[in-house]
């Protein structure tokens, strides 16, 4: 029997994707009306295109791509997946796929025109960056590559959820109550790149993944032979990525002639019952043309021959499929004729109606660039007072007695354990922050737990599917935290170093942090990156020293954090792993085991709001703000200008650095009228920077002496302890500036 199919919500195969019929025994034969419907996508993508490119040189709209010439693999994915229940992680190429979908040729002129409608983004993104949450349509960037992981990590989410389902109830009072889950036990995630984006790091970090976790991700190359002027030669060694890709276990793979959707649709097919069955990741090689220009601004007569452009024309997709219907009676000359001319009508009405939609408002830029459900500044994070000390179980504290001081490592440990327990979304994942990969050896090693011992004895009290060793790959523990975040999931991830965050930084600054904002706060993905930071250990050196919080202070959409002390370590990653926003939680090595930093251990409900300062001694002479290693070294020089010099020094620890607390900061400076911004990091373009520039303008008037900031030197730290001192701010440094300043 032959599935309805007048539109593709509907027209999906029984057989295979609900995973309760019988499979198909060999490649299933699609019927007229399947044909029908496949040439009017076609056709539809087709002309969809052609109007924005008329739009564009109209200057009615303001960016146009198409996907001219991919249409058909797109297809044979749509009618074979389903929307709503799969998930899709597309590129800017996928507008056949959308349509097959179930996104309107009038959503795409909304984005388009960039009109407050636009249901992808509000009129943030360009055009071709999908999204929509009805179909589970995840939004895409410009980026190429990094939304692979994120299908990744949205598969390990599906896994997690259909083992776990308990986890999956709503909860008040944190995140949760804002990310309903959904799952169905054997749904798949389906992402699409073209073939030079294969270049990328983050395309072999994902096949590493989904192939070591078998997990049910197909991934679908869309080979036109170029990425924009280069072709494919350049791109892959030998030119075919399907031979490079051809060892990886537990795949399914396909390489197909992408302009025929019914070859397409078949190898689809097969993916689906593959990944469906828990038997690993599909990927299907869909040899394509790119029909026109890689966008309308490129000229591709400036580097491929006048030949190889009109062979190229000869495998027109929509020519081919026309052909098809015709030689094989489904649908007459005339017929045609009248399906196209409906549909140049759907389209034309689409776009009239997207140019008469209403624009964005200005006054509503800034919306969604946090979460506007759950502020972690607000009350909600106020539990200090709460605080109920009790005794600490698992991990690296041990049984002790709560009134025992204990380091910020042991309290940041306690922390993870006391969220776990509560939150069974939570997962914890990096390098080496199991306790041993090789669970068996817990019987008699202690285990690692992290190479600070962080996450030390997280795997053992809550097993390998919530904690567990990632691949050596920093891009791929962020961009898969944004797959899980994305589900409803709350990773919790380490990045080893501070030094080495920067492979992630794309996933970071690109997606994580302004996912809900380009989308219009459809998606979120409130992940927490937990990374040791920072000098002052002798010998840490270039790389493993560094500092740079205000590099992600300049990210909107990520909320930075930096404690000084182990109480302040403990509420506040609470804080982090309970709000709705992505945070980057950064720990001071030093200050890891320190003794002067020490506090009992205050309890399984003990958080601090973000944006909240600290006195941390008071003063009236000269406000001092300062927050990380630098809180103790501060302290130090202000008890000794109390005792040489009688000053008294006002020491704030501003604790989270994105928010910060601009009215502890003025209160304060009101009253001393001299200012002091100090920090580990370097002196130019730094954190204390934006902060003096602020002083000085919204301050002027009480200040009496000019603002002035304390930094490293503007050199990386070198591993000799004499020259790591020099180029490290020192309490003799901040002791100077004191007495220098107040005497001004
Ligand atoms: C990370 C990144 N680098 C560079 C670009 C600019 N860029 C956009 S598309 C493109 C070529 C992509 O080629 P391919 O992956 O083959 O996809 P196609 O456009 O041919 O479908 C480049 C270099 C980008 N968007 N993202
Ligand atoms: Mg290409």
């Amino acid at each position: 029997m032959e599935p309805a199919v007048s539109n593709a919500r509907e027209s999906q195969p029984a057989a295979s994707s609900d995973g309760h019929g019988a499979q198909p025994l060999g490649p299933r034969q699609l019927g007229p009306q399947q044909m029908v419907q496949i040439y009017r996508l076609i056709y539809l993508s087709r002309r969809v295109d052609d109007r924005e490119i008329l739009l564009k040189r109209q200057q009615k709209i303001f960016f146009q791509i198409s996907g001219a010439g991919h249409e058909a693999l797109q297809v044979g994915a749509a009618l074979a997946l389903r929307p709503g229940y799969d998930w899709f992680f597309p590129y800017y190429r996928d507008r056949a796929l959308c349509l097959g979908l179930g996104v309107t040729p009038t959503e795409m002129f909304l984005q388009a025109v960039g009109a407050a409608t636009d249901t992808a983004s509000g009129g943030r993104q360009m055009p071709t960056h999908w999204s929509s949450r009805a179909l589970n349509i995840v939004s895409t960037s410009s980026c190429t590559t990094t939304q692979v992981l994120h299908a990744v990590g949205c598969a390990g989410a599906g896994r997690y959820f259909s083992r776990h389902p308990e986890a999956a109830a709503r909860a008040e009072g944190d995140y949760r109550a804002f990310r309903d889950v959904t799952f169905h036990g054997d749904e798949v995630a389906l992402t699409l790149l073209g073939e030079g984006s294969t270049s990328q790091g983050e395309f072999w970090e994902a096949l590493n993944t989904a192939s070591n976790q078998k997990l049910p991700v197909i991934f679908c190359v869309e080979d036109n032979g170029y990425a924009i002027s280069t072709p494919v030669e350049v791109n892959t060694p030998g030119g075919n990525i399907s031979r490079l890709v051809a060892n990886f276990p537990n795949f399914h793979f396909a390489e197909i002639d992408g302009t025929d959707p019914v070859a397409s649709f078949q190898a689809f097919e097969a993916a689906a019952v593959h990944c469906r069955a828990g038997l690993g990741p599909a990927l299907i090689h869909g040899h394509c043309v790119r029909l026109y220009s890689h966008a309308l601004s490129d000229d591709d007569r400036l580097y491929r021959s006048q030949a190889e452009r009109e062979a190229g024309a000869l495998r027109d997709p929509l020519t081919l499929m026309r052909a098809r219907l015709l030689r094989e009676g489904i649908l007459t000359a005339e017929e045609i004729a009248a399906l196209e001319q409906s549909l140049d009508q759907e389209v034309a009405e689409a776009a009239g109606r997207a140019l008469a939609a209403p624009l964005p408002l200005v006054a509503e830029i800034a919306r969604h660039v946090y979460s506007e459900d759950l502020d972690p500044t607000s009350s909600t994070f106020a539990t200090e007072q709460a605080a109920a000390p009790g005794t600490v179980t698992g991990g690296r504290a041990g049984n002790a007695k709560s009134i025992e001081p204990r380091t910020m490592a042991d309290l940041i440990n306690a922390c993870l354990h006391d969220e776990m327990r509560r939150d069974p979304r939570i997962i914890v994942y990096g390098e080496d922050v199991a306790d041993a990969s090789r669970a068996a050896v817990l019987a008699e090693a202690k285990g690692k737990g992290g190479v600070f011992k962080l996450t030390a004895g997280l795997q053992r009290e809550f097993g390998s599917e919530r904690v567990f060793n990632s691949p050596l790959a920093e891009a791929n523990i962020v961009g898969r935290a944004v797959g899980y975040a994305l589900r409803g999931m709350k990773p919790v991830v380490e990045i080893q170093f501070f030094d080495y965050i920067w492979p992630a930084m794309h996933q970071i600054h690109n997606e994580l942090a302004l996912m809900r904002w380009r989308s219009n706060g459809q998606w979120a993905c409130p992940v927490v990156i937990r990374v040791p930071i920072g000098g002052y250990l002798s010998g840490g050196a270039i790389y493993h020293s560094q500092s740079g919080e205000s590099i992600f202070t300049h990210i909107p959409g990520l909320r930075v954090v930096f404690p000084s002390n182990a109480l302040d370590a403990n509420g506040l990653l609470r804080t982090a792993i309970r709000c709705d926003d992505p945070v980057l939680f950064l720990e001071h090595k030093r200050l890891y085991r320190e003794t002067h930093d020490r506090a009992p251990y205050p309890g399984p409900e003990f958080a601090i709001p973000f944006g909240k300062a600290r006195i941390v001694r008071p003063g009236t002479d000269l406000t001092l703000v300062t927050y990380g290693a630098l809180v103790p070294r501060a302290l130090q020089a202000a008890e000794r200008a109390h005792r040489e010099h009688g000053i008294e020094v006002e020491i704030l620890d501003l604790r989270t650095l994105n928010p910060y607390d601009w009215e502890a900061i003025a209160t304060s400076v009101r009253k001393t009228s001299r200012v002091i911004v100090a920090h580990e990091d370097m002196l130019s373009w730094g954190y204390g920077a934006e902060l003096a520039a602020r002083i000085a303008d919204e301050l002027f008037e009480d200040l009496d002496a000019p603002v002035r900031r304390i930094g490293s030197m503007d050199t990386f730290i070198a591993y000799q302890p004499i020259l790591e001192d020099a180029i490290l701010p020192q309490p003799e440094t901040i002791f100077k500036a004191i007495v220098d300043l107040k005497a001004f």
